[in-house]
């Protein structure tokens, strides 16, 4: 792929990423405010990362308070679950009826979030007419269905699932009413008609199994390229992100995610959930965490992905256990509305830092390596510990020792001496306060390279170890985060940030 083809491609259509990201923010302060006992709703971390955070929901759920309450306050965006599916929005050939829409559409404006309108083309779900209808009137039926619903939902949606579920697992096309009468130029076709009923609208293309690499992102990538190269308007692919605890992650998601970007397409998340075999058992909750916080991680690192959908946000309405018989919990929130660890690892990979129920799910233990505290090092070892009740990803962590410098060189040097997780995860560095304070006017700041700390899990020993580049001495008696145990102890004087927010310790 060329560089220029690139370009032009971003020039052709579209909001920039960064725009979408300003939308976003301006939803989330026009949503509800945060719970006393968190800062930031799950969408408001997100939109400080210049993403949006949303759930599906549909008409029968809305009458629910306590759930409507926390899908008006905590998500930034909805996509209506069932009610603008075609067999909804048009029973009967040329009789619309978007009354289950508008609700859904009005609770959006009602709550300043965001709407993905889904979906107009699908193989599922469709009324009998359209699949009675002979092929020859196909390609009328779908350009008609697609200009009213987008025409009446101009200026509600922001984005449009054009066409759901295009592929079978080995990458082939799957059989429809509308592949069967146009073959794969019906995707063009119905990219072409949504675009001029709303040219405003992002328009994109949803699969599922698409989130790793394989056969069927193979195939959603080639014909990407292909409707991309035909001038034809899509400005996105969507990753539905239908994972099982049982299936195992799909890895290569970052990457995936990536060679979408850089074709110029945006990308989101569009239906993620997280199932389990029923019961649930510990280990496969902190799983699901970990599969929940990778997906945030992957989108954030992915300057394209615009944002992520849950499907719904809880299991007391999630589709799973109708469909998979065994199978469920696969929501942030359990039955009764309360939120699952699954929910604290994602505010946690969105930077929100409270992880495990509030401040103090992390702390340090410290004890000096340093027989002296008048020589020319400083010898600390630290242990991180976990002691919320869900996994940590240590790559959003960082812990500080503050320390004075004294005479000699302003300019130093850190080094991981030992680790029980390895060196090489660990980064190290020194850094100058703006404004020292009593016995600091420097620190030491760890941080780890990735991995996960378990629920009561340690790191396990650390040995850090600095100097100045003139190896003049130290005097360490006063440091603020100084202290001459030798055995591991919280002094709480040595802090540490999740996403660089303070969760434990005392700063000087
Ligand atoms: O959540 C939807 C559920 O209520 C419906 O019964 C189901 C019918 O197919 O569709 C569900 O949503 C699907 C979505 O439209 C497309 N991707 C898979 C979703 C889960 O089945």
């Amino acid at each position: 792929m060329s560089l220029v083809k690139r370009c032009r491609r971003r020039r052709t259509r579209g909001l920039p990423t960064l725009l979408v990201g300003t939308l976003a923010l301006a939803t989330s302060l026009a949503g509800g405010p945060a719970t006393a006992a968190q800062q930031g709703t799950l969408h408001e971390l997100a939109a400080a990362q210049g993403r949006y955070f949303g759930s599906a929901t549909d008409n029968p759920e809305l009458p629910d308070a306590a759930y409507a309450a926390t899908l008006g306050s905590e998500f930034g965006q909805v996509t209506p679950g069932n009610s603008m599916k075609w067999d909804t929005t048009e029973p009967a050939r040329g009789q619309f009826d978007f009354t289950k829409g508008d609700v859904v559409t009005d609770f959006a404006r009602q709550h300043g979030q965001s709407v993905r309108g889904h979906t107009l083309v699908w193989h599922s779900q469709l009324p009998g007419w359209v699949t009675a209808l002979p092929s020859a009137q196909i390609e009328a039926a779908m350009e008609n269905h697609i200009t009213e619903e987008a025409t009446h939902y101009r200026g509600a949606v922001t984005a449009w699932d054009v066409v759901n579920e295009p592929f079978n697992e080995d990458g082939t096309f799957r059989t429809s009413p509308f592949y069967t009468a146009m073959g794969s130029d019906y995707i063009a076709t119905a990219l072409r008609a949504a675009h001029a009923a709303d040219p405003d609208a992002r328009l994109y293309l949803n699969d599922y199994n698409i989130e790793g690499l394989g056969a069927k992102s193979d195939a959603m990538y080639a014909l990407v390229n292909e409707l991309l190269d035909e001038g034809v308007p899509l400005d996105g692919v969507g990753m539905q992100a239908h994972l099982a605890v049982q299936y195992g992650f799909p890895y290569e998601m970052r990457a995936n995610m990536q060679r979408f970007a850089d074709l110029g397409l945006d990308v989101a998340v569009t239906e993620l959930d997280v199932r389990v075999q029923l019961p649930a058992d510990a280990a496969e909750v902190a799983t699901q965490s970990t599969y929940y916080r990778r997906v945030v991680e992957d989108c954030l690192a992915v300057e394209r992905c615009v944002g992520i959908t849950v499907w719904d946000y809880t299991d007391k309405y999630s589709w799973v256990p109708g469909t998979f018989p065994g199978e469920g919990a696969a929501g942030l929130y359990d039955e009764n509305l309360l939120p699952k660890p699954a929910y604290d690892a994602v505010r946690t990979a969105l930077g929100g830092g409270e992880e495990g129920g509030g401040p103090g799910a992390l702390k340090v233990l410290y004890r000096s390596n340093d027989s002296s505290s008048a020589d020319n090092q400083i010898k600390p070892g630290l242990q991180l510990v976990n002691t919320g009740g869900s996994a940590v990803s240590l790559s959003s962590v960082t812990v500080r020792y503050w320390f004075t410098g004294g005479n000699g060189a302003s300019t130093y040097s850190s080094w991981c001496d030992w680790s029980a997780l390895g060196c090489s995860t660990v980064t190290h560095r020194i850094a100058a306060m703006d404004t020292p304070g009593a016995g600091a006017d420097h620190y030491l700041e760890v941080g780890f390279t990735g991995g996960t700390l378990a629920p009561a899990a340690s790191t396990g020993e650390i040995q850090l170890r600095l100097n100045k580049t003139d190896w003049s001495n130290f005097d360490e008696s006063d440091d603020y985060s100084h202290g001459t145990g030798t055995s591991y102890t919280d002094t709480g004087k040595i802090a540490v940030y999740v996403g660089g927010e303070l969760v434990g310790g005392i700063e000087p």
